[in-house]
């Protein structure tokens, strides 16, 4: 097991590679879109209604960019484990079903095999038209450390998405006469598996993981669009339509643990022994959907330790990352939070032939 760090596009810098290679880390998952109007790296994001930011001017990563991004990660001694998210300017049409989806298509496609051939060996992305939305942010973590949460009773779910948005950001102007939009799991389902069914083979080809993450936060549908991937067995469903390693999941821990169904021990078990773990969100959390608090991943009610255990019986070889975590009261939150997630991880990682076998 190795472990990484994700650094948001503004964060992507010598001072925060140091600092990742200080901490241990061996790897980063690169966010390229910058999903925020303001620069430093935080839980808070922009506008819940609408959306984090605008991505209507964003070009296609080029060869050069990421390639670049490998290089600068190397001169620090780190290796890029994987780029995450798709702009949803890059994709907006193929989650919406729109006239540009093939169009958009062949642009993924390029992006994908300059990906692979810059050496960056998998891609994240989230398949969802709502997106991460309905957080509530606060003191809400042991001792008021600031986190996010989800409280159902607090959030209309039904809101209508505003038109020009997908995926928490604007991907062009809004047409104030549109019509609010309404996909069924159904709709979703199939606009998956054509993404999936002309992206993986690509993919494959170029030596490059896509790994799905499930939805955030796991609820049935969210301003008029179903979710996909927000119960345990939907993952295997996902990984059944197309039977390829290039067809993997960005599994995250804390998203699993907040659904209401299934038994995590034995999904995480599940997609590692079938070889199909991208990378790891390595995440914590108390309660679940509808209400449920992201905390400390020593805090939570997922036992770490017993994950641990199950992907070391599983030999799972890949990297986890620490995903969102609650910030610490300092200088610097963000860093502080991530240095705590990062020492705890290794910990865990370092000792893991210590642990004993897995009791689940
Ligand atoms: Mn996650």
């Amino acid at each position: 097991m190795k472990i990484g760090l994700g650094l948001y596009r503004e964060s992507l810098n010598d001072d925060n590679f140091r600092f990742a290679a200080q901490a241990g880390a061996t790897h980063i998952v690169a966010h390229l879109t910058s999903y925020l109007s303001s620069s430093g790296p935080s839980l808070s994001r922009g506008s819940e209604n609408e959306g984090w930011g605008d991505c209507s001017t964003d070009e296609l990563w080029s060869f050069e960019e990421m390639s670049g991004l490998v290089s600068q990660a190397r001169s620090h001694g780190l290796e890029i484990a994987a780029l995450e998210n798709f702009s949803p300017k890059f994709w907006s049409d193929i989650l919406l079903d729109g006239p540009a989806k093939s169009a958009q298509m062949d642009g993924l496609k390029r992006l994908v095999r300059d990906a692979g051939r810059a050496a960056i060996p998998c891609i994240g992305y989230n398949f969802s038209i709502a997106g991460v939305w309905g957080w509530t942010r606060g003191p809400m973590s042991r001792a008021g450390a600031v986190s996010v949460g989800f409280d159902g009773s607090k959030v209309d779910l039904n809101s209508p998405l505003p038109d020009g948005i997908v995926w928490n950001m604007r991907y062009r102007e809004g047409n104030p006469h549109a019509v609010p939009i309404k996909v069924t799991n159904e709709q979703i389902w199939e606009r998956l598996t054509w993404f999936l069914n002309e992206l993986v083979p690509v993919a494959e080809e170029a030596g490059v993981r896509l790994a799905a993450h499930p939805d955030d936060p796991p609820v049935d549908a969210m301003r008029g669009a179903a979710r996909l991937v927000n119960q345990p067995h939907k993952y295997n469903r996902l990984l059944d339509i197309k039977d390829s390693p290039a067809n993997s999941t960005e599994l995250c821990l804390g998203s699993l643990q907040e659904m209401t169904e299934g038994d995590v021990y034995q999904t995480i078990r599940d997609i590692a022994r079938r070889d199909r773990i991208g990378y790891i969100h390595f995440r914590n959390v108390k309660g679940k959907v509808p209400d449920y608090v992201e905390t400390f991943i020593d805090d939570g009610d997922l036992d770490m330790v017993e994950v641990v255990r199950i992907l070391r019986e599983e030999n799972f070889e890949g990297v986890m990352v620490p995903d969102h975590t609650p910030e610490l009261v300092c200088s610097a939150p963000w860093h502080a939070g991530m240095a705590y997630a990062l020492g705890y991880m290794r910990a865990l990682v370092n000792t893991a032939h210590l642990l004993g076998p897995s009791t689940k």
